[in-house]
């Protein structure tokens, strides 16, 4: 999806006209993909724009900076600051947040610590992830012949660009294949995740997704998802999914920042329940938007507005 301009990016403490945020071709991110980002989400509603899982998002990042040993010349609250800001400079009414810091110029060569460490916050209007129609209809998807990352070998629940080659590879796969996503498994065969999305299954009345340990990035949206599906009362589990639990589920969907919750009606071809949206998916997608929207209230405290 082509990115649509905003006005201003926010750069190593300053806004800077969105064609001027630029670096050197140098920089030891572009070589060794030494860096860590956000996406983050902010909804309209009718106290202006709020910013949902600010603070988890925030968490994150500096969690997957520590990870790789790079640190962050600000704090969380003034980085929650700056993406604040950064939203109202850009006057949207709603957008995609996305937070990145990354090792710039000065030495070349795998070692990367003698290298400065750069800031952008960047904002835009972004759609639907997986096209228009899939939170309605869902969409097509594959069991992916690429893995996730073995447990040692790098850190899914780090948000580290590098990792995302994996990511790339399984989504490339996919879209070779005429589908919207692929599904990656872990190195020992169980479901993980989507290149950018968790996964949830719906069997038997219970709501299953991968635990930590499957090689996941551990989602706010997930997070968010299980706790709305506390909330409407289905039991939830954290549990491996064994890949013909895929073909066995009433209902699959994936979570995510950039893909909310998008229902999933085919796998490998094999129609996922009826093949379409399932009933539960869309009472927690009924449930999520509510909330997140402004038209039930926050209860959980997940929304930060924008000018308050
Ligand atoms: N797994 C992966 C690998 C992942 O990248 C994401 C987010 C998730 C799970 C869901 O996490 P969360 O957003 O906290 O619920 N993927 C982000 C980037 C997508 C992109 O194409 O870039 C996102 O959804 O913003």
């Amino acid at each position: 999806m082509p990115i649509s301009k905003a006005e201003v990016i926010w750069f190593n403490g300053e806004f800077v006209p969105w064609d001027e945020a630029k670096i050197h071709v140098l920089s030891h991110v572009l070589h060794y993909g030494s860096s860590v980002f956000e996406g983050i989400r902010a909804y309209k509603t009718e106290r202006g724009p709020a910013v949902l899982g600010l603070m988890p998002h925030v968490d994150r990042l500096f969690f997957s900076a520590k990870v790789i040993r790079m640190e962050i010349p600000y704090s969380k609250q003034e980085i929650a600051e700056a993406i604040k800001a950064t939203i109202r400079r850009n006057r949207h009414e709603a957008c995609y947040i996305r937070p990145l810091v990354f090792r710039g110029y000065d030495t070349l060569g795998v070692f990367p610590l003698n290298c400065p460490v750069e800031t952008v916050i960047a904002t835009w209007e972004w759609g639907a992830y997986l096209g228009a129609g899939a939170l309605e209809q869902g969409v097509d998807v594959g069991v992916s012949s690429w893995r996730r990352m073995a447990p040692d070998t790098l850190m899914a629940m780090a948000k580290i660009g590098g990792q995302y080659v994996n990511s790339q590879l399984a989504v490339m796969e996919a879209r070779a294949r005429g589908l919207a996503e692929g599904i990656v498994l872990d190195v020992y065969g169980y479901v993980s995740e989507g290149s950018g999305e968790n996964i949830f299954v719906v069997y038997d009345g219970i709501i299953y997704t991968p635990p930590l340990s499957a090689s996941i990035l551990g989602g706010i949206t997930r997070r968010i998802v299980l706790q709305l599906a506390e909330d409407l009362g289905y039991p939830v589990r954290e549990q491996n999914i064994p890949r013909e639990m895929l073909y066995a589920a009433d209902e699959v969907f994936f979570t995510g920042t950039a893909a909310e919750i998008t229902p999933i009606r085919t796998i490998d071809g094999l129609p996922v329940g009826a093949g379409g949206r399932g009933p539960i998916t869309k009472q927690l997608q009924d449930e999520f938007f509510a909330i997140i929207e402004g038209r039930k209230p926050d209860r959980h405290g997940w929304l930060t507005p924008v000018y308050e």
